[in-house]
């Protein structure tokens, strides 16, 4: 049996996975699950991933990880070169801190703005199985959250290569994810943020995170 990762191309939480598995090499089969069609809702899809949700990798023994913190986990143990989770103990302390980090102000704040707001996510405004009605207010709060968050990274990045010292790691891949997403709700980091500006041109130039 082989490795099967769903994946929807278009959107940033399977494009994660999709970088980490490039980036290590992992060997897998793609299946497209159409967001906009509902394809994650389909009763065939919540078999393999009963949250209704991509990123999903289905490992050879039929175990399926349905979260990406859980693939990127798996795949820095099957394949730890390169280390995507830090080498040392501070390293990994800090990568995971960052990736918590941009998690909480980054990927809730785009979700709280994005699907509050767009006319397709009506009455999806939370991924998953149920239905929950947009609230204009959170749109308004995760916009405000944006900005803090370009500034908090920019910050980071005036002295390192990456968000966490010289090394490419998961906090960059989560950084880069929203970053690029955000275009969507048109939010993009400004002259203000020069140095965000430099690492999210150099870090779109490796390819696995080409899109
Ligand atoms: N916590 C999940 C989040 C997955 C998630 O929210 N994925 C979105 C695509 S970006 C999804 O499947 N949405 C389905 C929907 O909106 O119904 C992870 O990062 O692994």
């Amino acid at each position: 049996m082989t490795i099967t990762f769903y994946d929807y191309a278009v959107a940033p939480s399977p494009r994660r996975a999709r970088i980490v598995l490039k980036e290590k090499n992992i060997a897998h089969e793609t299946q497209e699950i159409d967001l906009m069609t509902g394809a994650q809702l389909s009763k065939e899809f919540r078999k393999i991933n009963p949250n209704a949700t991509v990123p999903a990798l289905k490992l050879e023994d039929g175990t399926v990880l349905f979260e990406n913190w859980g693939i990127a986990l798996w795949a820095e143990e099957i394949a730890p070169n390169p280390s995507l989770l830090g080498k040392t103990a501070t390293e990994k302390g800090l990568v995971a801190s960052w990736t918590a980090k941009i998690d909480f102000h980054g990927t809730l704040a785009f979700a709280e703005a994005f699907r509050n707001t767009v006319p397709q996510m009506k009455d999806r405004a939370l991924p998953g199985v149920r239905n929950f009605a947009q609230v204009p207010e959170l749109a308004e709060r995760g916009f405000a959250r944006l900005r803090d968050f370009l500034g908090d990274l920019n910050c980071q990045l005036e002295n390192s290569e990456f968000v966490v010292g010289d090394n490419f790691s998961l906090a960059d891949i989560w950084a880069i994810t929203i970053l690029d997403a955000c275009r969507w709700i048109k939010v993009a980091p400004g002259e203000e943020h020069q140095h965000l500006q430099d690492w999210q041109e150099r870090v779109s130039m490796r390819a696995s995170v080409k899109l």
